[in-house]
């Protein structure tokens, strides 16, 4: 009996330490996997020892354990595979967090999710952002495997009701002590501003959780309905805009020409005016800008929905989304637009991109918008494939093929060639020989926007050939980053720059060139703004109205400055950024005051949540703006 009953002890004793193992790897490897996530994609800063950081791994120890009372509570029989699938799910999603932040600089939501057609897009470029450590994230399932194998073989035990109850009560208890502790010591005004800081004070996991709460509250809860309040809220926005607006430079100077946008794929200002082992990186653009308007502080103020982002920024004059496109998640909002605007001068307006027409739901969004014809790839026969698909040139040749001709129209072209990660051999479109850089991303990127820009001085003859091109305004523009902030360092070596915060926020600028045939309209205008300012700067030039854009006229504005993304801020004077709470002058890179700059930093936060309340309740919808 005492033998039995020693066997017994063993055996349970046994069971007992498999089980402590199979919790024990769950929560630490998850800890490991959080951790690695933090510094892999830098939403957390080295060094590692500092109380931000701590508190951040304080937050994500009391989400999983959390997760673990809650498993405890519900699961008996079936614990051990809860547990396991749970590992299994939360490391996929911190695996696809990474990847996604790899490149877009920005964490999965759930609208992001909720759209997967659209993130299909990173597609090739996936390969190119895997690194070989990232092996972390499956490392621990077999270990787990085995002990579900083994605890299988000797028999899970069933725990009572009772004991799970005040086992969870417990898990709840310290881990809500535990979010509860850093979150106050975080700064939650950044919160509301980019996702990436409800990250970097309290963890990827807890953002999953404020980013759930926050959908089902936005979208399953919310009212659309826009208050009395509201609605006089932004009417105030509006009207202290307008009161600002003066000046009536070059106004009227496109008036009933026709007007060609080009939005150039990932091209970044800074390879403007540049060489490369003496050969001009752009050397068509760089001749056109001494026959146009250039404006070269624009930053790009683009989000989750990058491209789609831009083409909104340019055609609608609001901000984007702060999660998620908004050409997906409110593409049936009514928006005044510029092509709508030309609409009602009699234009013919046209959209040319050869993608798919389902593409950030831009066959959806764009009728939206106000264009009458959306040429997506299915109207391209591919002649060449470059990157992401049909080459910028026979892009560009087939679209003017495509267009009967008809005047006055508006053309929006958006470019592909120039998609990252720029890994196409361009040896035979481009003789751009990048000396020391061959083979690097940059190196490359700089062939494929040196094979753009000669397809762009393509595109300008076959406009003239075809009489397009006197009597219109042709506009070009970059749509945002090039090179993924991982790879800043080698872009501020080749500048020769420091490859700091401050200097990679001064580098986010896109070009943007107006073009007016025929004229003696050009010169560099440095005045600092973003695409958001587009559209009003083209009404000024066209005569059109603009009075529901939220950007300014670039060639009539006392004060130049462009609202970020990440809640940072670029002016004339200095670069205000969020992540660190402090604003650096642009010359001499000292802090300063924040009395010096509180009260325009306010100002923009409240123009960025107009821009988030009008998308929202579609207030537009509701709004009868006097002309401004
Ligand atoms: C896709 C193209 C690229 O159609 O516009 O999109 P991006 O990945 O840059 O958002
Ligand atoms: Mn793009």
């Amino acid at each position: 009996m005492g033998k039995f009953l020693y066997k017994l002890k063993g055996f349970f004793r046994f069971s007992y330490i498999l089980q402590l193992s199979i919790w024990a790897v769950f929560l630490g490897s998850l800890m490991i996997k959080c951790f690695y996530f933090q510094f892999t994609t830098r939403i957390s800063e080295l060094p590692i020892k500092t109380r931000l950081n701590a508190n951040m791994l304080i937050s994500s120890f009391g989400v999983l354990v959390i997760l673990a009372g809650v498993i405890f509570l519900i699961f008996n029989r079936k614990r051990n595979l809860a547990l396991f699938i749970t590992d299994l799910f939360l490391s996929l999603l911190l695996f696809s967090d990474t990847l996604f932040f790899r490149y877009y600089r920005n964490l999965l939501s759930i609208p992001v999710i909720y759209n997967i057609g659209a993130a299909d897009k990173l597609g090739g470029s996936i390969i190119s952002l895997l690194k070989p450590k990232d092996i972390v994230y499956v490392i621990d399932l077999p270990v787990i495997a085995v002990l579900l194998i083994l605890i299988s073989r000797t028999g899970a035990r069933p725990v009572k009701f009772l004991v799970r109850a005040a086992g969870a009560l417990a898990a709840a208890v310290i881990g809500t002590s535990c979010i509860w502790y850093s979150y106050s010591h975080a700064y939650t005004p950044a919160f509301k501003l980019d996702n990436n800081y409800i990250a970097r004070y309290l963890g990827v996991l807890y953002f999953h959780f404020y980013d759930t709460v926050r959908f089902v509250s936005d979208n399953v809860l919310a009212n659309r309905n826009l208050t009395a309040e509201e609605k006089s809220r932004i009417e105030k926005f509006y009207e202290e805009k307008k009161a600002r607006s003066s000046g009536t430079y070059l106004k009227n100077a496109a008036r009933g020409r026709n007007l060609i946008i080009i939005q150039v794929e990932s091209l970044q200002e800074f390879v403007i005016g540049r060489e490369i082992n003496g050969q001009e990186i752009t050397p068509f653009m760089n001749k056109l800008i001494g026959e146009s308007l250039y404006f070269n502080n624009i930053y790009y103020q683009v989000a989750d929905g990058n491209t789609s982002d831009a083409e909104f920024l340019a055609n609608v004059s609001l901000h984007p989304l702060k999660e998620g496109s908004v050409f997906i998640r409110y593409s049936t909002n009514y928006f005044p637009s510029l092509p709508s605007e030309l609409k009602k001068q009699g234009y013919s307006t046209y959209a040319f991109h050869a993608n798919k027409p389902s593409f950030w739901n831009r066959s959806s969004m764009y009728s939206s918008l106000g264009f009458d014809r959306f040429f997506s790839g299915e109207y391209y026969k591919m002649e060449l494939k470059v990157g992401w698909g049909i080459s910028d040139s026979t892009f560009f040749r087939q679209s003017l093929e495509l267009m009967d001709g008809k005047s006055p129209f508006y053309g929006y072209f958006i470019t592909l060639s120039t998609h990252f990660p720029y890994n196409f051999d361009y040896s035979s479109l481009s003789s751009l020989n990048p000396g020391n850089y061959k083979g690097t991303l940059l190196g490359d990127y700089f062939q494929a926007v040196n094979y753009v820009d000669a397809c762009l001085e393509q595109f300008f003859e076959d406009l003239k050939k075809r009489g397009l091109y006197e009597n219109s305004m042709i506009v070009i523009f970059g749509d945002h980053h090039a090179i993924p902030r991982d790879e800043n360092g080698i872009v501020a070596r080749f500048l020769g720059v420091p490859d700091t915060e401050f200097q990679w926020a001064r580098l986010q600028k896109v070009p943007l060139i107006i073009h007016l045939p025929g004229t003696e309209h050009r010169g560099v205008i440095s005045v600092t703004g973003g695409e958001i300012d587009i559209y009003p700067t083209i009404a000024n030039l066209m005569g059109i109205d603009s009075r529901y854009a939220m950007g300014k006229d670039l060639l009539n504005c006392q004060k130049g400055y462009a609202v970020l993304r990440n809640g940072s801020l670029a002016t004339d004077r200095y670069i205000y950024l969020n992540s660190q709470g402090k604003a650096f002058d642009l010359v001499s890179g000292k802090e300063l005051e924040p009395k010096e700059y509180e009260s325009e930093l306010k100002a923009c936060v409240e123009e960025y949540e107009i821009s988030q309340l009008i998308i929202k309740k579609n207030a537009f919808k509701h709004l009868k703006l006097e002309n401004g």
